[in-house]
This record gives C-alpha cells, structure tokens and sequence, in this order.
C-alpha cells in the first residue's frame, strides 16, 4: 500500500504539470505493454462470433491491442475439431493461430479431455476402454501435432472433478471417466507431452477458487497434481476458470492460497476464465458504485496475480458485455471489462491501475525468456525430442512382463538371445537401464514413481507401464 500511495501521488503531481502529455501517454498504455514488462500474460477469448465474421470491427481492435494472451471460445473443443471420428477440422482453429502469430499473441489451447462437447460418435463407443483410449490418444496426437509449437499451453484435461462437498472425480455424464477410469487424465497429460514436449500442460476447473478446505474441489485437486508431480506426470500448470459473481469477495484471497499451495509443487496457477457477473436483470438498475465495486474485486485478482511469483496468465472469459456466455446460459450479467459499447469500465481502469501499482522490477515472471519471447513457429521436425509413448503396445506373441516388488519377470524372451530393459520416466527420458538375466531384472535402484519399461532384444520389444512402490 505504501508503494501504491506514492506512486500514485507521483502520478497525479506529473498529470497537474504537464497534462497534455501525460494524457497522450494514457490513451497510448494497454494492460497488453504493462502484462508484457511484468512477464506476465493478459487474455481473454476470441468470441465464436469472431470466427463467424459476425462481430463489430471495435472489437478485434480492442483484443490485439490491449492483450498477448488468446483462446478460442468454442472452436478448439473436440466436437469442433473431430467432428467425425478421425476425420479433423482446423480451419477455425488456424485462423486463431494465424492471428494471434500476425499480432504476437500467446495461444492457449482449450480443451482436449472434457466431458462435455464431445461429439455423439464418441458417445457410440460408451464403456469400451480400449476403444476410448484408443480415440483420446488419436485425438490428442491430431490436435497437438498439427499446433506444435504454435499452441503454447493446453488445458489438456478440463472440469474433471465433481461439485459433492467432498471433492472427488466427476464420475457421472462423462464418457472419459466412465469407459476408462481416472487413467485417462495422467494418460491424457502423457500423451499431450509426447505431441508436443514445448507446450505447458494445464488441469483446468471451476470453483477452486473456493479456498482449500478439507475435501473441497481445490484441495482435492491439489492432491491430484502431488500425486502427479510425484509420478512424474507432466503437468506444468493448473488453471483456476474463476467465474464468480460479485458478491464472491474471498475468492480473491483464496486464489492466493491456491497458488501458494501449487508453488510448493513446482506448478504455475493461471486464472482462465475469469468474469464478475451482477444478478441477472439487474443491468438497467446498476449505478457507479457497483461498477466501483465490481473494479474493486478485479482490482484484487490482478494485485494476487502480480503479486505470487507462480501465476503466468490473467485470462478473462470475454472481452464486452455484448458478447458472453453469462446472458445466455447462467444468471449473471455485465462481467466483463468493456461493456456492450465497447467503453472501459471502471474495472478496465482497475486492472490498469494494479499493474501500474506493481512496478516491473518487483513482479517476477514464472516464465524464461523462450517463452516470454517465443519463436514464431518452431516447425515439424525442431519442437523438442521425440518420446516413448504409454501405449497399449501389442506385444509379440507370448511375451510378458510382470512387476513384483522391484523385480521385473520377462516371459516370452527365446532363450539364448539377450534382452536389455530400458526404464523412461513420464516424460519419456530415459532413468535405468539393467540387462535382463534368467527372465527378470533387477529395478531396486529406481526411486518410487510411475515409469515405462521397455524390454527389448534383437528381435522383439514389449513396453509397459510400471509403478515402483
Ligand atoms: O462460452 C462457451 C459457450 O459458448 C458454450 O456454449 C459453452 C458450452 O459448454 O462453453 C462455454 O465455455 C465454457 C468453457 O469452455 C469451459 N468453462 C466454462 C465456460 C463457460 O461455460
């Protein structure tokens, strides 16, 4: 607050010298330059009526100059890029890319692993397991591949956790958690990173900005990305979606628990999809004050936001109260920064003043400069090294391998030829190699984790993955 104080009084005694001046310099600031120095990214989506060429010219005039971080609304879902089974469509998706690259904007990716917008002919193959394994890893290799290095961050798995007071998998109405069980989200992160070994792998959710109670969602999911990081599953970072109301005035403090929480884990928090609706119906009544209030509460997650060392991407679901899905769907209106003409609010000039409030010297970045200044398509064949995959390799007739302890039995090695076992982590690099001697091997020297062994000779190979306990 001191800091804020001064700043602000060295502010306004420049503005009474030489306003003129000081003016031209305002209309030319945007949350994009202050994010950007700070290291930081600010976003908000791209409409779906933006891909339909059917949105004022105000408004692709607003996004690229005011923020560097995009995502699609809609267009990016499964249902929109996999609409028949193996049969892709990214054109809309492209176009998004295409923009953001002409205007140097951060893409993220949304989303790969959801339970809703999943097309009907996924719903076909209902409680077959191999079978959805089998088209979640098609769809996610397509999708991830065709982005590589375009596509900086994915929400690879999003919504997974139900709303029961006691957090736990949403284990109803969702084809992935029904057919294959909760394996498909470290799968999911798996195979994400095998496509694309660059790109930051969120697990993305509403209401864990709900504080971390005992058994509520932001706890449980905590819980999840311990267990991940501990199993080396490669998730970089969690997105908190954040759509409240505004009456939700804790939430802001609770994001900073929720990020301190993830710190210790070595993972970023991003807000994603943030909007602060006022009651439906009462837009005609709402007078200064409640839009104070409102800039008040943004206001507050901006100054959380540059304040916590592991938070990348303050991203809004919306950029004008013209265009978002509160109307339409839920009981909630005018969250957003920009209202239905396109004119700042007060929380436009709320956010503006918190990040003039945090000087770039004392904001720290979570991110290297790669990122922060990335290529601008890195390629095919140059985005990273390729990895071994968890996959349900079929293995050549008779040949097994079993786990008990820390000893690894090999059946099916024709006798004679000598096999060698290679153990990769998650991430799929490589952490042990031992020989296979009288069928089995020896995996005492591996730390506790999740990993692939392959076991290989000259004429065969069989890989699995395996838990050191
Ligand atoms: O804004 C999206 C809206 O147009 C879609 O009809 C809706 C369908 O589920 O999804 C909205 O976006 C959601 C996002 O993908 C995930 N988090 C909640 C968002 C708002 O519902």
């Amino acid at each position: 607050m001191r800091k804020i104080h001064s700043l602000s009084r060295i502010a306004l005694g420049a503005a009474i010298l030489g306003a003129g001046f000081m003016n031209a310099n305002a209309a030319d600031e945007t949350i994009r330059e202050l994010a950007k120095e700070r290291g930081r990214f600010i976003g908000t989506i791209l409409n779906s009526e933006w891909f339909n060429d059917a949105i004022e010219p105000e408004f692709e005039e607003i996004h690229k100059k005011q923020f560097n971080v995009v995502v699609a609304e809609n267009e990016m879902k499964f249902d929109a890029t996999e609409p028949s089974e193996n049969v892709f469509n990214f054109e809309k998706g492209d176009k998004m890319v295409e923009y953001a690259q002409a205007n140097g904007i951060r893409v993220r990716g949304h989303a790969l692993a959801w339970h809703s917008q999943v097309p009907n002919w996924v719903n076909n193959y209902s409680g077959q397991k191999e079978k959805l394994l089998a088209i979640l890893k098609n769809h996610i290799m397509n999708v991830v591949r065709h982005y590589k290095g375009k596509v900086a961050e994915w929400d690879v798995v999003n919504e997974a956790v139900n709303d029961d007071y006691n957090a736990d998998w949403r284990s109803t109405n969702s084809v992935w958690y029904e057919g294959i069980g909760a394996e498909f989200l470290d799968s999911a992160f798996v195979w994400t990173h095998e496509a694309d070994p660059n790109a930051e792998l969120c697990y993305n959710d509403y209401s864990i900005e709900w504080g971390l109670r005992e058994g509520s969602k932001a706890s449980f999911v905590v819980e999840q990305v311990k267990r991940w990081k501990k199993n080396n599953i490669p998730i970089t970072c969690v997105g908190t979606q954040t759509h409240i109301e505004i009456a939700h005035e804790t939430t802001p403090q609770n994001v900073r628990a929720l990020a301190k929480a993830l710190a210790e884990l070595d993972v970023t928090l991003n807000i994603t999809e943030l909007d602060i609706g006022f009651p439906n119906g009462s837009a005609g009544s709402l007078g200064a004050s409640d839009y104070a209030k409102q800039g008040h509460l943004y206001r507050q997650f901006m100054d959380v936001f540059l304040e916590e060392p592991n938070m990348g991407e303050f991203v809004m679901w919306g950029l004008t109260d013209a265009h978002s899905w509160l109307d339409e769907q839920q009981g909630k209106t005018q969250a957003l920064l920009f209202d239905k003409q396109y004119k700042p609010k007060p929380a436009f000039d709320s956010v503006m003043a918190s990040l003039k409030a945090h000087p770039a010297s004392e904001v720290k970045s979570p991110y290297p400069d790669s990122i922060l200044n990335p290529p601008k398509d890195c390629g095919d064949e140059s985005c990273g090294d390729s990895i071994i995959a968890i996959k349900k390799f079929i293995a050549p007739k008779g040949m097994s391998v079993q786990l008990v302890g820390r000893t690894l039995f090999v059946t099916g090695i024709a006798a004679g030829k000598a096999a060698k076992v290679d153990v990769f982590d998650m991430q799929g690099r490589p952490t042990f190699s031992t020989k296979c001697e009288k069928s089995r091997a020896d995996l005492s020297a591996i730390a506790e984790g999740l990993y692939v062994v392959r076991v290989s000779n000259s004429s065969a190979s069989i890989v699995k993955k395996i838990s050191i306990k």
